[in-house]
Order: C-alpha cells, then sequence, then structure tokens
C-alpha cells in the first residue's frame, strides 16, 4: 500500500462534493457533417455551437472507423498493455511522453496514463523508438496517418467557422494548423476501470515513487461523482478533436436554462468526434467563441481510451482579437499575446487556472 500524501487527499475530498452531473444527450449539439442542408446551414451549425457551447458532437464526418482510427488504437491499446517498466522508457512527460497519473508541472493528478506526443512527422518519429521498440516506424506510420486524417477534418471545421463567423478570410483558422511548424499535439489517454475490484491493478501499474495514491478512492462510487480521471479545465489551444470507445467519463460544464453552469455528462459515442473550442479561438473571436471547460470522470468497469488532437498554430503566432470581432460595443478583451508566451504562462498554472484571464484587458 502507498503512502497517500496531502494532494490527492484533497482531490478526494473534492470528488466526494462534486454534484452529480446531469445526463446529457440533449443538451449537447450533433452537427451532421455531410452538409444535409447544404453548406451555408452547416457553417451556421458549426458556428452556433462554437458560440453557445463551445463544443459538439461531430458525426457523418468522413474519417473512416476502421482505417487510421482502428490502427491507432490497436498500436496504443498495445503501447498501454506493457510492463509499467516499459512503459516507462518513453517517460516521464516532460511535456511530452509517457506520463502516469502526473499531469503538468505543478502538482496536478488524475486516474490515468497518457502518451503525449507532437503530431509533426519529425518529433512521431523520435519518439517512435521509445513507445514501439520492436517497429518503431510502424508505430510512427499508424500516428501520422492518424494525425493527416483528424488534421484534415479539423481544417473541415475551421473552415466552416470561419464562413459561419463570415471572417474576411475564412480559411485564417485553418491556416494556422496547416503551417509546417505548427504546435499541435496528440494525446492518447487511457482510463483504468474505476470499480474498486480492479483498482489496485493500477496501482501496480504506475509504481511511481511520491506519486500520491488515495488510500481507498471512493472506489468508483457514481453516486459520489466517480474518481477524477482528468480534472477540470479549458484547452489551451485553437480546437480539440476527441475519440473515445464506448466508455463514458467525459462532462463538459455548459449553461442550463437558467444561465446557471451544470456540468454534464458526455454519453459515450466511438463512432463520434467531440469538438471543443480552446482558449485561442476564444482570444481570436474576442470572446465570441467559448473556450469549454470539461473534465473526466471515471466510473466504469471498463477502460476508457481517448485520443484527442489539439490542433494549435506554430510558437511564433500572434494571437489577437480580429478586427471582424472588434466593434465599439465589443472592444478588444484580451492583450495580443504569442502562442509560445501563452504556453509559458500555462505551463506554470494548475490544470484548472482560467489562464485566458491573465491576458484579460482591464
Ligand atoms: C490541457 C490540454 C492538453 O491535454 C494539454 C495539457 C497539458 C499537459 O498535460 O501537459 C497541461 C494542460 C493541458 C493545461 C495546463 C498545464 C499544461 C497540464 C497542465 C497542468 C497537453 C495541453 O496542451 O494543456
Amino acid at each position: 500500500m502507498v503512502v497517500p500524501s496531502t494532494t490527492p487527499a484533497r482531490q478526494e475530498t473534492v470528488t466526494m462534493l462534486l454534484p452529480p452531473p446531469c445526463p446529457g444527450g440533449g443538451a449537447i449539439p450533433t452537427v451532421d457533417m455531410s452538409a444535409p442542408h447544404g453548406r451555408g446551414a452547416l457553417s451556421r451549425q458549426v458556428a452556433r455551437a462554437c458560440a453557445e457551447q463551445g463544443f459538439f458532437r461531430a458525426v457523418n464526418h468522413g474519417v473512416p472507423p476502421a482505417g487510421p482510427a482502428a490502427r491507432l488504437d490497436a498500436a496504443t491499446s498495445a503501447f498501454f498493455a506493457l510492463a509499467a517498466h516499459d512503459k516507462q522508457r518513453a517517460g516521464p512527460p516532460s511535456p511530452l511522453g509517457y506520463g502516469c497519473r502526473s499531469i503538468g508541472f505543478n502538482g496536478d493528478f488524475g486516474e490515468l496514463e497518457y502518451l503525449l506526443l507532437h503530431a509533426n512527422p519529425a518529433a512521431v518519429a523520435h519518439r517512435a523508438s521509445s513507445i514501439d521498440t520492436n517497429d518503431p516506424s510502424r508505430f510512427s506510420s499508424v500516428v501520422n496517418e492518424y494525425v493527416e486524417a483528424v488534421k484534415q477534418l479539423a481544417c473541415d471545421i475551421l473552415d466552416l467557422l470561419g464562413e459561419g463567423l463570415g471572417l474576411e478570410d475564412p480559411r485564417l483558422f485553418s491556416k494556422l494548423i496547416t503551417e509546417t511548424d505548427s504546435d499541435s499535439l496528440l494525446r492518447i489517454n487511457h482510463y483504468p476501470p474505476s470499480c474498486t475490484v480492479h483498482k489496485l491493478d493500477h496501482d501496480d501499474q504506475c509504481k511511481l515513487k511520491g506519486v500520491a495514491r488515495t488510500k481507498a478512492g471512493n472506489g468508483g462510487n457514481p453516486a459520489a461523482g466517480g474518481r477524477i480521471g482528468f480534472g477540470e479545465h479549458s484547452d489551451p489551444q485553437l480546437l480539440s478533436l476527441l475519440r473515445a470507445n464506448d466508455v463514458d467519463g467525459l462532462q463538459v460544464l455548459l449553461p442550463d436554462i437558467n444561465g446557471k453552469d451544470v456540468w454534464i455528462q458526455v454519453p459515450a459515442d466511438s463512432s463520434a468526434y467531440f469538438v471543443n473550442v480552446g482558449d485561442l479561438l476564444q482570444a481570436l473571436t474576442n470572446g465570441r467563441l467559448v473556450s469549454v471547460r470539461h473534465r473526466v470522470i471515471t466510473s466504469a468497469c471498463r477502460p476508457r481510451l481517448s485520443t484527442i488532437y489539439f490542433a494549435a498554430p506554430p510558437l511564433h503566432a500572434r494571437i489577437s482579437a480580429l478586427p471582424e470581432m472588434v466593434t465599439a460595443g465589443s472592444p478588444p478583451r484580451y492583450r495580443s499575446f504569442t502562442w509560445a508566451e501563452y504556453k509559458t504562462a500555462m505551463y506554470s498554472l494548475r490544470l484548472s487556472h482560467s489562464r485566458l484571464d491573465l491576458f484579460h484587458v482591464d
């Protein structure tokens, strides 16, 4: 038994106090990317979902489930099934690489293990030899193929957003992520089964000295809100595209009909992509689009596997409100910053910090 330290004990208390999430199917917009009512209607729908919820479920998105996505799931599942010491060859995350429980550099923890990769092919090739020692080039090509497919979908969504918002250059957002030096990431999260019976297996798996554990957790008791897989946060980048297996866990913070923010449970759908607006889109649109807060609470007896593509600009990209988004009644809300500057701020802060507030014009 590992002796718990103070941080997770506090996390556990928080978990126990979480109000139960609302069942969410109805509150989450679903966007049919096959444009059954034409491109104009689709672009308006995408822009509306990103402005009102900062989140939507994309269906009929054109990324085939059996191709790159299935190959990536097989490769990453094989990696997570390795013994702890084999996985630790690809860690610790600094910030990229393999991580177990520890998130970021400032004392955040979650009940998960993960791979965090730069989405650019040279970086993937560099990292692959510590992830798949038998066939690193196969691992690289599986990741690169997936990144190409999901990046295409991200570009389509960003172009629709540009059109829906009536930007002078509707492709402005997508151009930021197609630059060769774009700083996009791919994250694969593996949440172990959360019911009591499986919990000790995962404690053994991590074997990280000094990493705090809860004595008994809350046993994945859904009435107590489950355990925190990945704590509350917004994504810092432009847009995130998440795909997961059929195990629930994702929750988003959305306003109810009275405007009060409530946690909504996102029903699992392995055939869909879940799209999050990130902090940078909120800044570029001067707050018209909202960066949604979300978290993962695990309570299932099956592992949850999720893959998230974080679409980001190059480090030197300057982020300031687009002229179309600034009016006399809506002056610039945030001061201009580069993505590199924003990243420095984000790595110095806890996961749940509303970091865009630091750039708010008073
Ligand atoms: C949240 C979104 C992405 O998962 C991530 C995370 C990053 C990390 O895990 O290294 C951060 C977090 C995320 C924001 C605040 C900092 C940095 C952990 C953390 C505490 C990869 C990202 O880009 O920002």
